[in-house]
């Protein structure tokens, strides 16, 4: 089959499983070499290649409403829609979004990035449809990974309450979040698949047992089933339980679909497959080294982004640090929700497994967990990336800094990410913690300051504070260890003085200007707000009035730092004549190219230089 020339799905009503097969090969392979060429989601895909084909086999898109947690296994869905000639520009500028966009098909139908949306979603659409004749079956597809989440788990309950509605929840089963699942719920599964089917046990004790004597086997059978263990788990959650089902099997698939489509109460489809499947480096991968990928080799599975040397991810910089401590202090406890390889935590859980817990994909849960372990007396750090703290904002405000918790929360992926796009860009955090009694923010201008922040938070903060870093890279020798202990409280720093004009930023940014600023030989006063809260009123006591601000951050501006800034010189009747503020305005910010991204936006390092070329 050519995929490029695939208009829309109703194609596969009429093909074999023969054809099928051969079709789920295509894609396969067409996966394999689009995604060695603009990276992706490779893993998640490859495992659910059957899977979707025979979902839009037995669903009729868009009318039945096909929705798919997180979004980033909904590569397949988007080649039968109509969207392969586009994967050349997956996740980049201006191209193809790694998850669904309504903009791009009438068959999205429900947008996601951050995950376990995908349950509450089709209970809104289930109730909707009450309404609404127009609109067919509510599916959704989750990952074992995203079901344990809260949000997740709670639509199921309340979806469970309504025995007359249908939703049909497919459960992508592979035993990976991004790496290996962890919790019960992962257990209970893992029982599932390890006891005989259900399904299967069932047909045997109605071809055995005389009609007369079905009343009371099926008691029997009932109180079997609970041996079964987790059969009875959704069961007893008021659902239909399909499954297991083998998720590379056509056949099976498309028998327990049907047969969730015919039923007329809450069903769970419970399908096993294999992540990374039909490309072996990815199949064999237990760490999620191939769930999110940049380019690679298809032949070999060498990933073509050489490794510079002393050149490393600030993901891994902090990594090395925290191993550093873990090292001298064995009450450390370092919480990840799910993300131990995005975290780059893989060495330290080899080295200190007793120290690295990973509460799976639970924000909220990892953050009021923190609390709880920093009011008992243990150093508790906790790593997150900036887009989904968001998910545990009041647990960040009513426990850990009401308790004012001795919590240092570690922000990865602050300011932009590049190819994840909208759901994912770390530019809300500031606000968003800002406002919070008792917090402390801030992002050092270099790895070097980033340790003596840490070094401070660890050795000299009382109470909460949120140290950000960026999705980049830099230099660092780590010969040179981490002893940087020159900030003992929170403060600014004077990067250079200077007399036309004042700048304020902080993080890679303030080396960045300083470059330039000293190159077009301005004279510029340029100052590193390396505390974003709290403001270092001393320094802008000492702000000239009457040569022009700027104030720069890579962050939303309501609520940002400008904002702050402003604020507090109004307050200590300090206010310049001439105020500009740089930041995105009220906006979620497309997916592409960071340094793309920051020129649309007018908030890279020339915008800047040319505002202070026309203010001097
Ligand atoms: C709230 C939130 N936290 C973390 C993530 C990062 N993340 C993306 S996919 C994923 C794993 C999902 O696992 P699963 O649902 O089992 O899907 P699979 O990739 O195995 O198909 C995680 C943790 C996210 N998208 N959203």
């Amino acid at each position: 089959v050519d995929l490029n020339q695939i208009k829309e799905p109703s194609f596969l009503k009429t093909l074999s499983t023969e054809e099928l097969k051969s079709l789920s090969q295509d894609i396969r392979t067409f996966l394999i070499q689009e995604l060695a060429k603009t990276g992706g989601h490779l893993s998640s895909n490859l495992g659910v290649v059957e899977l979707t084909i025979a979902m839009h086999k037995v669903f009729d898109s868009p009318k039945d409403q096909l929705l798919f947690d997180v979004g980033h296994q909904a590569y397949i869905h988007k080649i039968l829609t109509g969207r392969a000639k586009d994967f050349h520009s997956l996740r980049q500028t201006d191209g193809l979004s790694g998850f669904l966009k309504r903009a791009e098909s009438e068959h999205d139908v429900f947008e996601a990035g951050h995950s376990s949306t995908s349950l509450a979603a089709a209970a809104g659409m289930l109730f909707a449809k009450d309404h609404n004749p127009n609109i067919g079956e509510i599916v959704a597809l989750i990952g074992d990974g995203s079901l344990g989440s809260g949000m997740a788990l709670e639509a199921l309950n309340f979806m469970g309450h309504y025995p007359d509605k249908h939703p049909i929840i497919i459960l992508n089963d592979n035993e990976m979040s991004i790496s290996k699942n962890v919790g019960h719920l992962a257990k209970v599964l893992t029982n599932i698949r390890t006891k005989k089917s259900y399904r299967s046990l069932r047909r045997k004790s109605s071809k055995i047992v005389p009609g007369f004597l079905r009343g009371f086997v099926s008691k029997a059978e009932r109180r079997f089933r609970g041996f079964i263990s987790g059969v009875t788990y959704f069961e007893s959650m008021g659902y239909q339980y399909f499954g297991p089902i083998d998720g590379h099997d056509f056949k099976q698939l498309i028998a327990a679909l049907e047969a969730a489509k015919s039923e007329q109460k809450p069903c769970v489809v419970h399908v096993r497959t294999v992540k990374g499947k039909g490309f072996d480096p990815s199949e064999a991968d237990k760490l999620g080294k191939w769930h999110g990928v940049s380019p690679f080799n298809p032949e070999n599975g060498h990933f073509l982004k050489k490794n510079h040397e002393n050149f490393y991810s600030y993901s891994t910089l902090v990594a090395k640090y925290l191993e550093n401590r873990a090292k001298h202090d064995a009450s450390l406890k370092v919480i990840t929700p799910a993300m131990i390889g995005g975290s780059d935590l893989q060495r330290f859980q080899e080295q200190y497994p007793n120290q690295l817990i990973d509460v799976g994909i639970a924000e909220q849960t990892a953050a009021t967990f923190a609390c709880g372990l920093a009011l008992k007396g243990n150093k508790t750090y906790l790593t997150i990336y900036s887009t989904f703290l968001q998910r545990a904002y009041d647990q960040i405000s009513h426990d850990i800094a009401r308790h004012h918790a001795n919590v240092v929360i570690g922000i990865d992926r602050a300011g932009l990410v590049g190819g994840d796009g909208e759901t994912h860009q770390g530019i809300y955090d500031i606000p968003m913690l800002a406002h919070i009694p008792n917090m402390t923010i801030a992002q050092g201008k270099n790895p070097e300051e980033t340790f003596a922040l840490f070094n401070y938070a660890f050795e000299h903060h009382k109470g909460p504070i949120a140290i950000r870093y960026p999705r980049e890279h830099s230099a660092y020798n780590f010969d040179k260890g981490f002893d940087y202990n020159h900030i003992k409280k929170p403060s600014w720093e004077t990067i250079k003085e200077g007399k036309k004009a004042t700048v304020i930023t902080f993080g890679p940014m303030v080396e960045t200007l300083k470059t330039k600023i000293d190159k077009a030989g301005l004279d510029v006063h340029l100052i590193n707000a390396r505390f974003i809260k709290p403001l270092d009123e001393a320094i802008l006591k000492t702000i000239d009035q009457t040569i022009p601000l700027i104030i720069h951050e890579e962050s939303t501006l309501t609520g940002g730092l400008g904002e702050m800034i402003i604020a507090r010189l109004v307050k200590l009747n300090h206010l310049p004549q001439t105020v500009k503020t740089l930041g995105f305005d009220d906006c979620f910010v497309e997916q592409g190219d960071k340094s793309v991204m920051l020129k649309r936006h007018h908030i890279d390092a020339d915008s800047v230089m040319k505002l202070l070329e026309d203010l001097i």
